[in-house]
């Protein structure tokens, strides 16, 4: 990719031919990295993302409830998680958290070849004014909306209020 892998100090035609050789085995690892082994269309420059480890925590009352979850990325273009609609609610906003202080935001960035992580204590969903009380063993299901991807359809499982990935 870059014209230091093959300067142009005194070279012979040998070594010349093995650096412009390497060049072009870092231009195709690069490449192959990008693409995320995510099917066709490698290189196409749209995101490719896939949602997991979803989750709702049981909320305590029908004011309000949060969600949680990784959005993947393997393309080699970012995108942005812009709003997210749901049958629970019609107010539903994205947050983070600066310290113990969290904020609502427009968007939330999903980087090329990188995630998008919602937990608890950091970026999140927060739905208000519910159209019901979810329970543990219940599923919700949220359309997430990109500003390029198409739109993801998650049935989030809801989880007892103290769950914990990992735990
Ligand atoms: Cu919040």
């Amino acid at each position: 990719m870059t014209r230091r892998t093959a300067p142009r100090t005194r070279r012979t035609p040998v070594s010349r031919r093995t650096a412009i050789g390497s060049a072009l085995a870092l231009t195709a690892g690069l490449a192959l990295a990008g693409c995320g082994g995510g099917g066709d269309g490698h290189g196409d420059g749209k995101p490719r993302l896939s949602v997991s480890g979803a989750y709702m925590p049981q909320p305590v009352t029908q004011d309000m409830a949060g969600a949680y979850f990784v959005v993947k990325n393997t393309g080699s273009t970012a995108d942005k998680l812009t709003s997210v609609t749901s049958d629970l609610s019609k107010d539903i906003t994205l947050h983070k958290t600066t310290g113990n202080k969290m904020e609502q935001v427009d968007s939330l960035p999903v980087p090329a070849n990188g995630e998008l992580t919602l937990r608890a204590g950091g970026n999140h969903l927060m739905f208000m004014g519910l159209t019901r009380k979810p329970t543990a063993g219940q599923k919700v299901t949220v359309e997430l909306h990109f500003a390029t991807a198409d739109p993801v359809t998650v049935e989030v499982p809801v989880k007892p209020a103290d769950y914990r990935p990992g735990k």
